[in-house]
């Protein structure tokens, strides 16, 4: 069997997706995979459409762990979001095609089912605490037993996680990122009082947890794992940045609040130093922009040797396909912690069907063979590509600070 195609399809049903589907010279059978990579998508486009699609062509989509190590070592150029996020779509696509060939969903080839269902976590975001507690009420209501709280920062301007209109950064120049300010003092002093109030509110059964989006320095992240140990997080994460792993010893000193990171990671040895110190109890790379499933697999192994589990990164901008695999890898992972989710706008189940399917706080994955997704392209072509950005954050002097 031979790859004869790699078709790179971008489509923006709602938000920019990069969609690869790797087609074989077997009729009608071909494999689906997810390239999004936010605000970056055509770079990645490019990549998969000049520089790696002539490399498949011909090659044996079956071997899989050597197209693998074909792409990221034999290229001498490694590693980084752009690569790494292409690589995870030529790596979901063979493992769509190789569970298509064996009429298995691609958790049996993963060595089958360790649970039936992924606990699962939404996202609830709200301009103050009673906003924040009616949503984590209607979450509970449907279901989920894992929160996610994020809260606007009285005279911040914009607040990661929180989607309504007022709270919004404002636009330079159409077009252009929009742009928040975020100080980290009324931060620090905002978050252990929204938990406070939720604990007081919703009581201690329902698991929260809280995202920092890397913003904090070592000390301010100490800080408040500390001021929220009382309030018994799920998890804290992304406290800080992922370049200096060691400062997390700082933060692991001060509580016992559990901490998750790996967003911003893009291969096993950035997760390494994390996990071998066990400074982190849940390992949350992107497995779009980690290389993919066979990427995802080893850093999992390694995870499992040190008692830290997986919460893989689910968010509304990686497409079905990655969500897909994660839920895959989700039910049949022995150290499986819990998993991120999103509900996707209809656009999106017309373009990319076969998204998990949610119910009673859990994701569910597809029975189908492979992946379980798949790529509408006439829908797709409706449509097409609009320029985006995630948004960038200043200080209240005006001096660029980290989204
Ligand atoms: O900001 O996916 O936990 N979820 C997140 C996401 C990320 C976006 C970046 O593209 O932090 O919302
Ligand atoms: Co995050």
């Amino acid at each position: 069997m031979k790859i004869t195609e790699v078709r790179v399809i971008v489509t923006c049903p709602g938000r920019n997706y990069v969609l690869v589907k790797i087609v074989t010279d077997e009729p009608g059978l071909y494999g689906v995979g997810d390239a999004t990579l936010n605000g970056r998508e055509l770079a990645v486009a490019s990549a998969l459409q000049e520089h790696i699609a002539p490399l498949l062509i011909g090659r044996d989509p079956d071997r899989i762990e050597d197209t693998w190590q074909y792409l990221f070592r034999g290229a001498y150029w490694r590693g980084g979001p752009v690569l790494m996020t292409a690589l995870a779509g030529v790596d979901l696509a063979l493992w769509d095609i190789k569970g298509k060939r064996a009429g298995l969903p691609l958790y049996s080839l993963l060595g089958g089912k360790t649970r039936e269902g992924a606990l699962a976590y939404t996202h609830v975001g709200g301009r103050d605490f009673a906003e924040v507690e009616d949503g984590v009420r209607a979450a509970m209501a449907r279901g989920f037993r894992v929160v996610r709280v994020q809260v606007a920062v009285p005279g911040n301007r914009g607040t990661y996680g929180v989607a309504a209109g007022s709270a919004k950064g404002d636009f330079p120049r159409e077009g252009l990122p929009p742009e928040e300010v975020w100080e980290p003092s009324p931060y620090l002093r905002t978050i252990p009082r929204l938990l406070a109030h939720l604990r007081e509110t919703v009581g201690e059964e329902l698991e929260l947890l809280h995202d920092v989006h890397e913003r904090l320095n070592p000390v301010q992240a100490a800080r408040l794992a500390k001021e929220l140990e009382p309030y018994h997080l799920f998890f804290l994460e992304d406290p800080l940045r992922p370049e200096h792993k060691e400062s997390f010893r700082l933060v692991r000193a001060a509580s016992a609040t559990p901490l998750a990171m790996g967003e911003l990671f893009h291969t096993r040895w950035d997760c390494l130093p994390l996990i071998q110190e066990q400074l982190i109890d849940f390992i949350r790379c992107d497995i779009g922009h980690l290389g993919g499933v066979t990427e995802a697999r080893k850093v999992a192994a390694l995870a499992e040797t040190f008692q830290v589990q997986t919460a893989w990164h689910g968010p509304g901008d990686i497409a079905p396909p990655t969500h897909a695999a994660n839920v895959h890898l989700d039910v049949s992972l022995p150290n499986f912690g819990v998993q991120e989710m999103v509900f996707f706008p209809e656009a999106v189940h017309e373009v990319i069907p076969g998204a998990p399917e949610y119910r009673d706080g859990a994701l569910w994955p597809s029975e189908s063979p492979g992946l379980g997704c798949d790529i509408n392209e006439e829908a797709a072509a409706k449509y097409p590509y609009r320029r985006a950005y995630l948004p960038t954050t200043r200080r209240a002097d005006g001096s660029v600070h980290d989204w």
